[in-house]
């Protein structure tokens, strides 16, 4: 019944929620799927490890998306053009919808979205460190789509083959238009860097706030990653953050210098044997810091979103009342 919802009959005992979780990790027919390279899809039997973890991660994905319209809806009144300012907020939409693609992937697991959302609201569930820094200029527009947008891409590119067939469909649309908001980004630093001196050194000073907590997103180092290796095992992650970490910075450096930006770190080389540019040390202690919740915008990140729930409330109420209206007319119908 692996990656095929439309199968021979279910065997006796299959309930309408599928079938129930597969009791070891190492079951090995799912392995075997697995290595294959085939796709579990959601009414498949799964470990219950590698469906928390899915939910755990497809979860704090999609917890990243709308916290992450924060710190770009913080400019849309702002913009300096009505063109930036349609782009500017397009790309924030897009963000909304990239949320709900990921809170619809997370529910084919078996979980409802409003348990997801509670979750984000207590802080039992995590969103990226990087949505907790402040946005202090336009050019921070440009730093986010080029740097962060851009480094999201590269984690997510590789999810488009995750095991997990929702998540992966999902990562298709997403990526693409990832692809947009990094790119609107690098324009946006290219017209201010080849602007006048106080505009080019408001890009420069936006790049230099973003750079390393953009680094950082890929998470700890592979050997303080206590998640990676099952992950992989299981076809979730692809490549370690370490591996991702270093596929940005080589992507990143050369387009720094077409931007004619430097990246602040004076440690940064090029390992021409290697072929890979040479970052300095990475102060984890920062990502560190930044996920326990003592990151400098973690609580008023957190503070807004809750109150952007409570005032949807009424939104929630009116669609589960109209949906309640719609099955008494159609009982009514019948
Ligand atoms: N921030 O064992 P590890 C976007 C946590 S959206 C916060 O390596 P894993 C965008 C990690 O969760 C960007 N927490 O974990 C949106 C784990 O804690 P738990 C979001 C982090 O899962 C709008 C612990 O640290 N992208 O780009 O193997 C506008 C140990 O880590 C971070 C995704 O979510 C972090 N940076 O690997 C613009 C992509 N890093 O859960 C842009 C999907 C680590 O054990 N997610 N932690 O309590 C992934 O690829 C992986 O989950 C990660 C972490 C690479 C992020």
């Amino acid at each position: 019944m692996y990656g095929n919802d439309f199968g021979p009959p279910e065997p006796a005992g299959v309930t309408d929620a599928g079938p129930a979780d597969l009791g070891g990790e190492d079951d090995a027919t799912f392995l075997a799927l697995i290595d294959a390279d085939a796709r579990v899809e959601p009414r498949d039997q799964m470990p219950g490890a590698y469906r928390a973890s899915l939910i755990r991660q497809i979860a704090q994905h999609a917890h990243s998306e709308i916290i992450g319209m924060q710190p770009e809806g913080n400019w849309i009144g702002r913009a300096p053009s009505l063109k930036r300012k349609a782009i500017l907020l397009a790309k924030v939409q897009d963000e909304a919808g990239h949320g709900l693609y990921l809170y619809a992937a997370a529910e084919t697991l078996g979980v409802d979205r409003s348990e997801l959302l509670d979750k984000l609201h207590s802080g039992r569930q995590k969103y990226s460190s990087i949505f907790n820094y402040p946005t202090l200029t336009w050019a921070d527009m440009g730093a986010i789509g080029w740097l962060v947008d851009g480094a999201a891409i590269v984690n997510q590119v590789p999810i488009t083959r995750c095991s997990y067939g929702p998540y992966a469909r999902a990562m298709v649309r997403i990526c693409k238009e990832e692809s947009f908001h990094q790119r609107q980004g690098f324009e946006i630093l290219h017209t201010l860097s080849n602007g006048t001196s106080a505009q080019h050194a408001m890009a420069q000073d936006a790049v230099d706030r973003w750079w390393w907590p953009s680094l950082m997103m890929f998470g700890p180092p592979d050997d303080a990653s206590p998640n990676s290796e099952r992950s992989m095992r299981w076809g979730i992650k692809r490549f370690s953050n370490d591996e991702l970490r270093q596929r940005f910075v080589d992507m990143t450096v050369p387009q720094s210098q077409a931007l004619g930006l430097t990246l602040p770190d004076p440690e940064l080389s090029l390992d021409e044997s290697a072929g890979h540019w040479r970052t300095g040390p990475i102060d984890f202690r920062e990502l560190f810091e930044v996920i326990g919740g003592n990151g400098p915008c973690n609580a008023a990140r957190l503070a807004h979103r809750r109150a952007a729930h409570e005032r949807g409330q009424w939104v929630r109420d009116a669609a589960a009342a109209f949906a309640a209206k719609h099955a008494t007319d159609a009982q009514g119908a019948a």
